[in-house]
């Protein structure tokens, strides 16, 4: 029997470049991007907040197509993060402090700078085989210009064949042309992610964050069905061959650590989820989907549809119910942050900004309250906001780029292109923590990467530290709660009622009972006019044994829910 105490930890993910710039400290100048050294620094902060677990993004070595989400050396620190020394002493430092690190495992693709992709250019190498080259279409009609092997589209709105003039071939990249799919079929494939997960697991990993894991194997080559959103995915998406490789993993290496994995699930349903977590089958330990975020957006996440709370408490409900163990999150460095998507930053008419500290703990409470493993992403516990941006110019993001020359093909009009990239930019996520009032928000002493959010000096964690009211008290507050009470870790979850504003749920163990009701409107709502079985109202009004707590900062029920509270009691 495993010892599962990555059920009883909160996980925090770093987005390595934004989270600490050190380098440049000691005289010389800073380079603009996060490095380890900076995490190092603020370990002591994340023991603060009570966190058990690191999820590090890639800190590899990269030529930075797509962040470090493509990488060129699977066995070497990039130099913009540090050095291989600077990652033991983090393993060290978190370890001193009882905080375990998972890795950023990506392995669908390399970057075309790999030494593997390297050789695989040459035809004739034994590395042709790692990756997915192809002839064109119309091979052998010597009269028309090569034509891509089949029709599918990926993940950034981009084309997936690129045309090698050397071989005259295509290679299949689902992402970025700079990120080439490996070829899954090739057995030795799999040989070099097991190395690649032994050497981190012997410096002192504790499992693996498994980017796009449920994509990699691609059973076959034809077309896709004709699809708006990624065509061809039918063809790879949770193949037999993908669930026979995590098996494989799990056995050969997994199996033999103290570890866990946490897969990202790209288009996955609750049905293909139970498979891939199904603790028999022996796969992931649990996953992150994505229904929950998308419930107010359309083809997958760019077109904004309408907000209604009995939408997301469904989805919730399902996925709670449907898998024995949850990965729980609202934001990661793909997501726009949380307050801005479903909270509110400030109120209907004009200025206070009351609303945004009172949505942002509203949706922390969800967060906390639910069943599974905890995932917080960096800033999230200030309640850092989308970026305030004015143009494309200003974005990073390879995905945002691409969506908008895509859109441009669709004549799609610049001000509606600009709307949508820009409540769903994935540098929404990516700007620098902000850690004080100072200088690029005491990310750096040289220019950021990516321009520090105007906000920096109303939201920053040295003023939300020393406030008790703040933000990131409350977070600190919830996570020593649920740290100490089993029944809001795995206990069960039971719907209660929703509706297009409110949703109320409950978590029980034995006999205890948390229930939490959420507003997400701008009305003030009276829950005594709510259809509730008279149990549920007695609960909600005074609270079982004494605990009451609210995002709006009330000390006693009185049977109503201020615009954005969240209400927890027991
Ligand atoms: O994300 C996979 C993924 O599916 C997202 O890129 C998603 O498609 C997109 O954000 C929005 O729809 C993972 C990583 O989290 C991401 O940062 C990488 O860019 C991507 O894989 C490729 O490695």
């Amino acid at each position: 029997m495993k010892n599962c105490w990555w059920k009883d930890r909160i996980a925090y993910q770093i987005y390595p470049r934004s989270f600490q710039d050190t380098q440049g400290l000691n005289g010389e100048r800073g380079d603009g991007i996060g490095d380890i050294p900076g995490i190092i620094s603020h370990l002591d902060d994340l023991v603060d907040l009570g966190v058990g677990i690191l999820w590090l993004s890639p800190v590899y070595k990269s030529p930075d197509a797509d962040n470090g989400y493509d990488i060129s050396d699977y066995y070497s620190i990039d130099p913009r993060y540090g050095t291989m020394a600077d990652m033991d002493a983090l393993f060290a430092q978190a370890k001193k402090r009882d905080i375990k690190i998972i890795m950023d495992l990506v392995i669908n693709h390399t970057s075309d700078e790999h030494p593997w992709f390297q050789s695989s250019r040459d035809p004739g190498n034994p590395y042709r085989d790692y990756y997915i080259w192809q002839p064109p279409k119309n091979a052998g009609s010597p009269h028309s210009l090569p034509q891509p092997p089949n029709n599918w589209t990926g993940f950034f709105g981009n084309e997936v064949w690129e045309y090698d003039e050397r071989s005259g071939e295509y290679y299949l990249h689902l992402f970025d042309k700079k990120q080439p799919d490996l070829n899954y079929k090739n057995p030795a494939v799999t040989q070099e992610v097991k190395k690649i997960m032994k050497f981190w697991l012997e410096k002192g990993a504790a499992g693996f964050r498994c980017d796009v894991i449920n994509i990699i194997y691609k059973t076959s080559l034809e077309d896709g069905k004709k699809s708006m959103a990624v065509q061809g995915l039918e063809h790879y998406i949770n193949q037999e061959g993908n669930h026979r490789i995590l098996r494989e993993l799990r056995r050969d290496v997994l199996d033999h650590c103290d570890c866990f994995t946490v897969g990202e699930a790209v288009m996955v349903d609750l049905e293909a989820a139970k498979l891939l977590c199904d603790k028999d089958r022996g796969e992931l330990d649990m996953l992150f989907y994505f229904e929950h975020l998308e419930i107010d957006r359309r083809i997958a996440r760019f077109i904004p549809k309408k907000f209604r709370a009995k939408k997301l408490f469904d989805v919730l409900t399902r996925w709670q119910q449907g898998l024995e163990w949850n990965a729980v999150y609202l934001e990661n460095h793909d997501q726009s942050r949380i307050v801005s998507h479903f909270g509110s930053l400030k109120s209907k008419r004009g200025r206070s900004l009351e609303l945004h500290k009172r949505s942002a703990k509203m949706l922390a409470m969800l967060e906390l309250t639910l069943r599974g493993t905890i995932f917080i992403y960096q800033g999230q516990e200030i309640g850092m906001t989308n970026f305030d941006y004015k143009s494309l110019d200003e974005l990073n993001d390879v995905e945002s780029h691409n969506l908008d020359n895509l859109m441009k093909k669709m004549h799609i009009p610049k001000f509606l292109r600009w709307k949508w990239i820009k409540a769903s930019s994935r540098d929404n996520a990516r700007t620098p923590m902000q850690w004080s009032a100072a200088e690029n928000a005491g990310f750096s002493k040289a220019k950021p990467w990516l321009p520090v959010n105007s906000n920096y000096k109303r939201i920053n964690y040295e003023s939300q530290k020393i406030d008790p009211d703040s933000v990131l008290n409350f977070y600190k507050y919830l996570i020593r709660l649920r740290n100490n009470s089993e029944c809001l870790r795995s206990g069960d979850f039971i719907p209660v009622y929703a509706d297009s504003r409110i949703m109320i749920y409950q978590r029980t163990l034995g006999t205890e009972i948390y229930t939490a009701a959420f507003n997400f409107s701008f009305k003030k709502i009276k829950l005594n006019k709510i259809k509730l079985n008279k149990k549920f109202s007695a609960l909600l009004a005074a609270g079982n044994g004494g605990l009451f707590v609210s995002a709006a900062g009330r000390k006693s029920a009185d049977n109503v829910l201020y615009p954005w509270e969240g209400i927890l009691t027991s």
